[in-house]
């Protein structure tokens, strides 16, 4: 049973060996021994106090309170004296942490430089749906419903059956779905750069399922295919720089005619089709002997100005959508072996850039 008498001991027990203490260690030590909250001396003291007579334990217990800050007090003006404290000490004199910093992801840095070039020439971004109809993906681009594309293995769909007459929701395979869309609200003539997210049902070296294109459309009366190759021409020139090489197919789309393909020489073997040394020295496998498709283009098809509500007499105009990722790889210097690195989050990878 805790008396007045053995608290008044304690209090003068504790003070002395707090006055004897010459550290911050020894203060901390009689603290412990006497205030700590599991087996200090007067927290044992009073675990006894239920134990006292009802109105002795009311007089015990507020001398216990006036030890306690009597104590606590004497322990804080020691630490003063001795010139230490519970704080830990900051150096003013060492140098700071630098926090660690991050950078925008490769394909945002791309999508950024792709989208200040186009700027530069006239092009407004624009920002159409990713999940979109059917009409606006594939229908109003005169591609019929038999067309490849619209075949469940190579599109997402959302819904099994039409909705509408605008069909079914995808998830837009390119970002040609904002042609029409885009032709729906603006006045003639215009000039738009679409940069957005697509699926298709693909994985290997150089597809990933999501990617990005970055779609142009240009509209205006007497629009001619030498307007499309110099834009492309100065593009190439601004993002690669005005030695690399790129070569122009024939190709096949439904929504342009006459149609196009875009290759550039390989950034990955250099256009040898062949990996150097360090690599094995095998064929590249990310290119088509030393070059690589860009994307496609050509002038906007008859119907699908129609479809825009646009009179094909009076306007011509041009198009052209290109991977993001893939003209990001192509970059002098990268020698990024396989497009699917950019999206494995690993930060071994994507701190070198
Ligand atoms: C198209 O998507 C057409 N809409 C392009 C177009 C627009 C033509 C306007 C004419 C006028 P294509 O399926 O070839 O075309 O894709 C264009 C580019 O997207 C490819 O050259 C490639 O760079 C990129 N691409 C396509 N699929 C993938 C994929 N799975 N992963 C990464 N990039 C891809």
């Amino acid at each position: 049973m805790p008396s007045i008498d053995e608290l008044n001991s304690l209090l003068q027990e504790a003070k002395t060996k707090l006055a004897a203490a010459t550290d911050e260690a020894g203060l901390r030590q009689v603290e412990i021994e006497y205030l700590g909250r599991q087996d200090g001396k007067l927290t044992q003291l009073l675990r006894g106090l239920a134990d006292v007579p009802l109105e002795q334990r009311k007089i015990i217990g507020q001398r216990a309170n006036e030890v306690k800050s009597a104590l606590m007090a004497f322990l804080a003006s020691r630490r003063q004296a001795l010139g230490s404290s519970n704080v830990p000490l900051v150096d003013l004199t060492q140098p700071g942490t630098v926090p660690s910093e991050g950078h925008r992801h490769l394909v945002t840095q791309a999508i950024e430089e792709i989208a200040e070039i186009f700027t530069r020439i006239g092009f407004q971004r624009s920002y159409h749906p990713e999940v979109d109809w059917e009409h606006y993906a594939f229908a109003a681009l005169n591609m019929p419903e038999n067309h490849p594309a619209r075949d469940e293995w190579e599109t997402f769909f959302i819904d099994t059956e039409p909705l509408g007459k605008l069909g079914r929701r995808v998830l837009t395979p390119h970002t040609s779905n904002g042609q029409v869309r885009e032709m729906e609200q603006q006045k003639q003539p215009m000039r738009m750069v679409n940069i957005g997210t697509c699926y298709r049902r693909q994985i290997d070296v150089s597809h990933t399922p999501m990617f990005h294109q970055f779609e142009g459309l240009l509209i205006d009366e007497g629009v001619t295919m030498s307007n499309l190759i110099g834009t492309l021409d100065y593009f190439v020139k601004a993002f690669y720089g005005p030695e690399r090489k790129i070569r122009v197919r024939p190709f096949h789309f439904q929504f342009t005619e006459p149609s196009i393909e875009i290759d550039v020489s390989c950034g990955v073997c250099h256009g040898t089709g062949l990996l150097r040394q360090g690599f094995g020295g095998q064929a590249c496998r990310m290119c088509k002997q030393g070059w690589v498709e860009l994307g496609g283009a050509g002038m906007v098809h008859p119907n699908v100005l129609k479809a825009g509500k646009i009179d094909p007499k009076k306007y011509s105009g041009f198009a052209f959508g290109w991977g993001v990722e893939r003209c990001f790889l192509m970059k002098a210097g990268l020698e990024i072996p396989d497009i699917r690195m950019l999206y494995s989050n690993d930060l071994r990878f994507l701190q070198q850039f």
